[in-house]
C-alpha cells in the first residue's frame, strides 16, 4: 500500500475537540479510509508570537484519490470547521490539514507541494507521523522514524486535559 499521510493542526477554539471531530468527519468521507491516527500532541507555536499552543496529530490514509483531489477534500474539511484564511503566514487557525506524503511522489505544482516543504524541520509533524508510519520515507529527505528522532521532542507533549 502506498503510504499517504496528512497532518492536522489547530490552535483556536477547543483544538483537541476540533481534531477529534475532524477524525470522525474524515472517517465518514467516501474514497478514503483511515489506517492509523496518532495521539494528540500539545505543541509550542511556530510563527508569530503570542498565539496559543497547538494541538497536532497525523493520520495515515488509504486512498486511490489523486493527490490534488485529496487536498481539495481536506480543504473542504477545513472549511466545514470554519477555517478562514486571513493572510497571516503561520498565524492562528481553527483547523489546518496538510498533505504530508503521498507514497514516493514528489509534487511541485501550483497549490500543492509534496512532501510538505516545512515538515522535515518540525517535530510537531514528524513525531506524530512516526507514530502512524514508522517505516515510511519522506521522498528526498529520509526515513520518518530517524528524522523524528533527530528532531527531538522539545516543545512537544501528549495532549492531556488540564
Ligand atoms: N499547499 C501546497 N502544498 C500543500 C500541502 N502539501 N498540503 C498550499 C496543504 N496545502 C498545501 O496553505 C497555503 C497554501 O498551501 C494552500 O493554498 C495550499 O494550496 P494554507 O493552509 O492556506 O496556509 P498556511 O497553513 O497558513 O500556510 P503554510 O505555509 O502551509 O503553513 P503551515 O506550514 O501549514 O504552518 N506551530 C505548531 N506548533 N503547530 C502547527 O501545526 N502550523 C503552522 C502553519 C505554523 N505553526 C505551527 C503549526
Ligand atoms: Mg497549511
Amino acid at each position: 500500500m502506498r503510504p499517504v499521510a496528512i497532518g492536522l493542526g489547530a490552535n483556536l477554539g477547543q483544538p483537541d475537540d476540533t481534531l477529534r471531530r475532524a477524525l470522525v468527519v474524515l472517517e465518514q468521507l467516501p474514497d478514503l479510509s483511515i489506517v492509523a491516527a496518532s495521539p494528540l500532541y500539545r505543541t509550542a507555536p511556530v510563527g508569530p508570537p503570542g498565539q496559543p499552543d497547538y494541538c497536532n496529530a497525523a493520520v495515515a490514509l488509504s486512498t486511490e484519490l489523486p493527490a490534488d483531489d485529496l487536498l481539495l477534500r481536506m480543504q473542504g474539511v477545513e472549511r466545514a470547521f470554519g477555517r478562514e484564511r486571513n493572510g497571516t503566514r503561520w498565524g492562528p487557525r481553527v483547523l489546518d490539514i496538510d498533505l504530508l506524503i503521498y507514497g514516493d511522489h514528489v509534487i511541485d505544482q501550483t497549490g500543492l507541494t509534496v512532501p510538505h516543504p516545512e515538515m522535515h524541520k518540525r517535530n510537531f509533524v514528524m513525531r506524530p507521523l512516526a507514530d502512524v508510519l514508522p517505516g515510511a520515507y519522506v521522498p528526498g529527505q529520509g526515513a520518518v522514524a530517524a528524522m523524528a528522532d533527530s528532531l527531538g521532542d522539545a516543545g512537544l507533549r501528549l495532549w492531556t486535559a488540564d
